[in-house]
């Protein structure tokens, strides 16, 4: 095994405590593994080589704990994050598996409930911020409905921006360097979870008080599950300079909530995404948001972590591969060649422009008859990342 794909602390790939904490429970039946304490995942995250840990506040201090037990709890968490210099890049609440949550959180119909879900974000961006935490997610897992006869949307996103604003506030209030990333999915816990997509995100933190806080959290299998392309999400955050962190995993298209090994399922798309993600630069956490199969035990949760960051690494070296690839690149540079003529036709808008692109002559019948030869590139790619090339 070459040092090439073994994980090191600048590639910033991080876990979640709930996702090599998670047990194997599914609908169908109850936890397969033992539990793992936050510390005792701290280790097992320190062995496998990530860089970063991630958690809900109940992850770690128990729903009802004593201000005692908490500090407790946490004191022993840092020292555990000491020992074997692990970071906490990102914080989040759980706003979905009290039952007090069952109606969703910031958009629940009882008032009383929202309140007290902005009470508990509050208190939990306070223990993400102790820990370190510079990115805080916001996924709202219960904030959609089954009938929406239950709830109007329009109030629903009302509620749901008055929860943002007054979190932002309280942020610059204490004076805290953080920032939140909105996590879109389309459905799961709820029927329908409202802003299904990074794209609905994207156009509604333009309609908060502090857009420059709020950016996104973009997961494969979310938008996966509603057949969408993962990396064209992520292209369109990273344009509008919103990319603050990325939940990475895998996902069959359509099929329920599957959060597997990143890059298991459908490698071409993952090899895209990190190709993407490289190329661009982007210097965010890679946040590792999928678990173990059920039919795994401890070691095998250790494989599949491994594994996810391993995959993840294949694909940046792919992606070098594939910048340095002269029989690719030929091909790209072939069909995106320019000569004097476009450029002159293609530069900013002026009316002399405007002017020449009216009067141009186009030969449309050969535009239409040129071959792109994308077969070719597409199975060069394959070639590629099945490793005869
Ligand atoms: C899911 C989500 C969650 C969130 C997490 C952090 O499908 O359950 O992806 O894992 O990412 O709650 O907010
Ligand atoms: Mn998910
Ligand atoms: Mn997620």
């Amino acid at each position: 095994m070459s040092s090439l794909y073994e994980p090191r602390a600048e590639h910033k790939f991080s876990f979640g405590l709930w996702t090599v904490g998670n047990p194997g429970a599914d609908q169908f039946g109850p936890r397969v593994r033992s539990h793992r304490s936050p510390v005792q995942l701290v280790e097992l995250l320190a062995e496998v080589g990530a860089w970063g840990v991630n958690l809900h506040d109940n992850d770690l201090v128990p729903i009802d704990a004593s201000p005692a037990q908490r500090q407790e709890i946490v004191g022993e968490f840092k020292v555990a994050l000491e020992k074997h210099g692990l970071t906490v890049p990102m914080a989040t609440t759980n706003l979905f598996s009290d039952p007090a949550f069952k109606d969703g959180a910031f958009t629940a119909n009882d008032p009383k409930v929202r309140a007290y879900a902005l009470q508990k974000t509050m208190q939990a961006i306070d223990l993400g911020v102790d820990l370190g935490a510079q990115t805080y997610v916001c996924w709202g897992g219960r904030e959609g409905v089954e009938s929406d006869a239950s709830k109007n949307p329009l109030v629903a996103l009302q509620r749901y921006r008055h929860a943002l604003d007054f979190l932002c506030s309280y942020v610059r209030d204490q004076g805290y360097d953080l920032k939140f990333a909105l996590e879109a999915k389309p459905n799961e816990p709820r029927s329908d979870i409202y802003l299904p997509t990074t794209g609905s995100m994207l156009a509604f933190i333009a309609t908060l008080d502090h857009p420059e806080m709020v950016g996104v959290n973009p997961e494969v299998a979310h938008e996966h599950m509603c057949g969408l392309n993962f990396t064209h999400a992520v292209a369109q955050a990273w344009d509008m300079g919103k990319l603050f962190h990325i939940d990475l995993n895998d996902q069959n298209y359509s099929r329920y909530d599957q959060d597997l090994r990143f890059g298991s399922q459908n490698p071409k798309a993952a090899f895209f995404l990190v190709k993407f993600l490289e190329e661009v630069g982007y210097s965010g956490p890679r946040h590792f948001d999928a678990h173990a199969y059920r039919s795994e035990d401890w070691d095998g949760v250790k494989d599949f972590a491994r594994g996810c960051m391993r995959s993840y690494l294949i694909f940046k070296e792919k992606a070098r591969a594939f910048a340095e690839d002269g029989e690719i690149q030929a091909l790209i540079a072939e069909v995106t060649a320019s000569g004097q003529a476009d450029a002159d036709l293609l530069g900013p808008y002026d009316a002399e422009r405007a002017d020449a692109l009216r009067k141009h002559v186009f030969d449309r019948v050969a535009l239409g008859a040129r071959g792109l030869a994308y077969e070719k590139l597409d199975q060069l790619t394959i070639d590629l990342l099945s490793g005869v090339r």
